[in-house]
């Protein structure tokens, strides 16, 4: 049985976060585990991690699967589910490379051989007022990264995502440069939080979702978290992020999730978490702030916008 990571403890564990039974859990993770070496984190209990609150209810299996950002393939929430299943996910490679001394590349089986699962329940918060709770699997991003041996130069992370508008019809149009690009700070990105994911709902990761790879970095805005990811880029400068290249004044490099600091056009001291009538108060760093808040220590935090 494995501890739960990070300083997690049991009264952070909300009785909702056992959200089906062992057995159907396993039942619905043999996907999860076939042909790996690895056990996965809940195969003796239900003690994954899971960085949710008292009152934080997963978000319906539905919500999370029919209401998406994906701009590759529309800027409507509900086209996502149907365009995207026109992406070819298999097969699928992803490089990791720049400033390391062992680039190298895998494919989506090697990487499950690699480095396994394991369950992480986290809240999602987009940057427009919406958000979630969302029960992700897959493994620590540090793990993807150390495995390449990053060299001292190396204090950023860039993800960039799939470009292939022949199945994403929406990069056909450019609201944003595409292919998307994302970034974090080497801290950022070996902070234990940031995930990795392969699958949500102990099934692989819908299309939809971001398959086969993408990130959840539960303490920023959503846009931060990029889907459909091919290539891992460690770099001595900070890198262009789309968002921020596409709409400076709005969206910038950290995207952090500050109750504080309005969006230009809206104000981010509340949200509207799915299936929920009454609004909730926005979080600092979306309740993750005893994980991450020394990541900025000494910066005014309304500068991480
Ligand atoms: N490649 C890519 N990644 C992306 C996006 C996108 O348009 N393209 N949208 C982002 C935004 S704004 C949000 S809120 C989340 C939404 O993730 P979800 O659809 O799984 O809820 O994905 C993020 N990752
Ligand atoms: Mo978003």
């Amino acid at each position: 049985m494995r501890r739960p990571a990070l300083g997690t403890s049991e009264n952070e564990i909300t009785p909702e976060a056992l959200f089906f039974s062992r057995r159907e859990f396993v039942a619905r993770a043999a996907w999860l585990t076939a042909g790996s070496m690895a056990l996965p984190a809940y195969a003796g209990d239900a003690t994954a991690a899971h960085y949710v609150i008292p009152g934080d209810a997963l978000s319906a299996e539905n919500d999370v699967t029919g209401h998406n950002n994906y701009y590759e393939f529309s800027s409507d929430k509900k086209a996502p589910r149907v365009l995207a299943q026109a992406l070819t996910t298999s097969p699928w490679t992803v490089t990791v490379d720049g400033e390391v001394e062992k680039p190298y590349t895998v494919d989506m089986d090697e990487l499950h051989k690699l480095f396994g699962t394991e369950e992480r329940i986290y809240r999602l918060r987009c940057v427009e007022g919406w958000s979630m709770v969302v029960p992700w699997s897959g493994f620590a991003l540090s793990r993807l990264i150390e495995r390449a041996r990053p060299t001292s130069k190396a204090k950023f992370v860039e993800f960039e995502s799939l470009k292939r508008s022949s199945e994403m019809i929406g990069q056909r149009g450019e609201p944003i440069p595409w292919p998307y690009r994302e970034g974090l700070r080497i801290d950022e990105a070996m902070n234990p939080l940031a995930f990795a994911v392969t699958g949500l709902y102990g099934r692989p990761l819908p299309k939809q979702n971001g398959a086969p790879l993408r990130m959840a970095i539960p303490w920023k805005y959503g846009f931060k978290s990029p889907k459909a990811i091919v290539r891992i880029r460690l770099r001595d400068t900070q890198p262009a992020t789309s968002w921020n290249q596409a709409v400076p004044s709005e969206y910038g490099f950290y995207g952090n999730v500050n109750p504080a600091v309005p969006h230009p056009r809206w104000s981010q001291a509340r949200e509207n978490r799915l299936g929920e009538i009454q609004k909730r108060p926005t979080l600092p760093f979306n309740g993750y702030a005893q994980w991450v808040a020394e990541l900025y220590q000494g910066l005014d935090p309304r500068t991480l916008y």
